[in-house]
């Protein structure tokens, strides 16, 4: 069977971070391993709080499992500051996994902070040269790359810069497009436009997560980055259509075949 780590924070409405990967790993037949960086409180209306673990208990953590579990792909979603990067960036660098998909993990859907901004230098030069796809939203790219994203054509240019920090491809999700929603994939020699009509959802929370695992597990699986994002893509909005509400704001995609 696959095995797919994920190393990332606890959202405890359960619709994204650690728990929105669990379900789509488990949901593609794959069997999830968790390594967690961080607990956040929090709620459909937003994150409450934050506790940060021990940097010294995460790597705890992955010497636990890698070792013994030889997973053949890791993804890292929310990695909270600077200390915790080091600390799996390091480790990282040490296993060398097969397969590492990056989600830059910076803001919750409701706007908190998920990567100090200490964290933003480190990630440049210690985890991204060890990614096999770097995967930021429009955001994410503004501000690993230093550009403005806000359109197609400015999309491929910051893969383009992003691709000079090591990662060997670059996927940026369009999902905030003003007008539809293209992502590009970047591999260093070819850019790939995956396009389609929006679905229109206010239950969204959890997309980057299911598409940032959904896109370690189809890797472990033997497919190309570029039909990896395409399968990725499909059960990303798919997730979306399925969308729904939990709580009393707007709820959480919902990962299923
Ligand atoms: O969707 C990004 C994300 C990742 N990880 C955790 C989160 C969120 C968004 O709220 O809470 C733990």
């Amino acid at each position: 069977m696959v095995k797919v780590l994920t190393i990332a924070g606890s959202d405890s409405s359960g619709g994204a971070g650690i728990q929105a990967d669990i379900k789509t790993i488990f949901a593609l037949k794959a069997y999830p391993i968790t390594v967690i960086c961080a607990l956040t409180a929090q709620s459909s209306m937003g994150v409450d709080s934050i506790l940060e673990v021990p940097p010294d208990f995460v790597v705890a953590q992955m010497e636990s499992v890698i070792s013994d579990m030889s997973p053949q792909a890791a993804k890292t979603g929310m990695l909270l500051n600077a200390g915790v990067l080091v600390a799996v960036a390091t480790a990282l660098g040490r296993y060398r996994l097969p397969l590492l998909v990056v989600d830059p993990v910076m803001l919750s859907s409701t706007g908190r902070v998920l990567l100090e901004s200490d964290g933003i230098a480190v990630m440049r030069e210690q985890l991204l040269p060890l990614a096999t796809v770097v995967t930021p939203n429009l955001h994410e790219a503004e501000v690993l790359s230093g550009q403005e994203v806000s359109n197609v054509e400015e999309m491929v240019a910051a893969a383009r810069r992003i691709k000079e920090f090591g990662p060997a491809n670059v996927i940026i999700t369009g999902g905030h497009l003003k007008d539809g929603c293209v992502d590009i994939v970047y591999t260093g020699k070819e850019v790939y436009q995956l396009g389609g009509p929006r679905i229109e959802s206010e239950h969204t929370h959890g997309s980057g997560c299911v598409f940032s695992s959904a896109l370690a597990v189809f890797l472990a699986m033997g497919n190309s980055v570029v039909k990896g994002a395409e399968m990725a893509r499909d059960f990303t909005r798919r997730a979306i259509s399925k969308g729904l509400s939990v709580g009393k704001r707007p709820g959480a995609v919902q990962p299923q075949i």
